[in-house]
């Protein structure tokens, strides 16, 4: 199960300058970097398998499942665990095999059940099983976050949601409202159109300015906007879920504003994550007021995000930048497209579609 994995898709294009992870390191906001060492040393394991049916990754999507540091499934034993490796073990356990003595490796992998939480750490870019459950004291690298705290002021926020709250929201789905800043899209049948999109709204030029400041954002050119409302009262969720790949570039950028939330992730793939003997794991991404949050790589290509009804404790509202997939960027098949569609979105007119 851990040595006899599927083989890698082909990686389709080099990973872009700011594409940390495929360094052979996380990038956390710290700057901290999850060694080898701190782990145990990685698995030789060859990388997970593309996910099945819609969960595809593209073709044309940067690959960090191509990258190095993804390629390697890494198990952090806990204190028992610690032991193994010091003995020379290799850092992930083998799986339990019947035919061999193995008294000294614990058993974690039948104790996991599916679903079992786990929580980002971002100063060490790992997922850390949570205390108490079955997953205490296991850790796995969670490349593909980039998390901001205090991105903005209070005051800043305060004059956003007050900017934002003179336009209408309208109704969505799960109890969500919404004000969309983007081009007219049918996903389903790949139909793009500017329609009535006169741009992002002029609050956004500052923050999308500093945004990309940061090098993970280097050359972030958001060609749309979504401004979501969640509400308790309303029961407001969304459903976990992967964005759109055909459109969509690699890095979703949201910023998290009035109330802390947790940005729940999980792969339900069997052949996406095969660190434990179990179908589903989540992972939790603690979102504090007035953070920013970056998925890239993995977590957006691998990892369905959600926010659970549970996580919405008062008013909450989020805004979610989105750049253009490589289809509709520079020498790309639709590139012309997406250049009209980019001068329409950073003229900073807007208001909403
Ligand atoms: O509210 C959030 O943080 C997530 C939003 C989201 O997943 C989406 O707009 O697709």
């Amino acid at each position: 199960m851990y040595r006899d994995g599927p083989a890698l898709p082909r990686r389709a294009q080099p990973c872009p300058a700011w594409h940390r992870s495929c360094q052979g390191a996380n990038l956390s906001p710290a700057g901290a970097e999850t060694s080898t060492a701190a782990l145990g040393r990685p698995s030789s394991a060859p990388n997970t398998a593309p996910p099945a049916g819609n969960e595809a990754k593209p073709p044309n999507a940067p690959s960090s499942a191509g990258c190095r540091a993804w390629r390697r499934r890494w198990a952090a034993p806990g204190a028992a665990g610690a032991a193994a490796v010091r003995a020379g073990n290799p850092g992930v356990p083998p799986p339990p095999s019947p035919g061999r003595d193995r008294p000294h490796v614990p058993a974690p992998f039948s104790l996991l059940q599916d679903g079992e939480t786990f929580t980002y750490r971002p100063a060490r870019g790992l997922a850390v099983g949570d205390p108490h459950t079955a997953a205490a004291g296991w850790a796995f690298p969670f490349p593909g976050v980039l998390l901001l705290e205090d991105f903005l002021s209070r005051a800043e926020e305060a004059e956003l949601v007050r900017a934002m709250d003179q336009d209408p929201w309208k109704p969505s789905q799960s109890g969500r409202r919404k004000q969309d800043y983007g081009p007219k899209v049918n996903f389903k049948k790949q139909k793009l159109r500017a329609g009535c999109f006169v741009g992002l709204p002029s609050f956004s030029q500052d923050i999308v300015k500093r945004m990309k400041a940061h090098p993970i954002l280097e050359g972030f050119l958001p060609v749309e906007q979504c401004n979501l409302d969640y509400l308790p009262e309303r029961g407001s969720a969304i459903d976990p879920h992967l964005d759109d790949w055909w459109l969509w570039g690699e890095r979703l950028v949201s910023l998290n504003l009035l109330s802390k939330t947790v940005l729940s992730m999980s792969c339900d793939s069997e052949n996406s994550i095969q660190l434990f003997n179990c179908k589903k794991v989540t992972v939790a991404v603690h979102l504090p007021r007035r953070s920013l949050v970056v998925l890239y790589g993995a977590a957006r290509y691998k990892w369905k995000h959600a926010i659970h009804r549970k996580h919405i404790e008062h008013r909450r509202v989020c805004i979610t930048f989105r750049e253009l997939s490589t289809e509709f960027s520079l020498g790309g098949k639709h590139e012309n497209l997406g250049k009209e569609l980019l001068d329409i979105a950073l003229s900073f007119q807007g208001k909403p579609v």
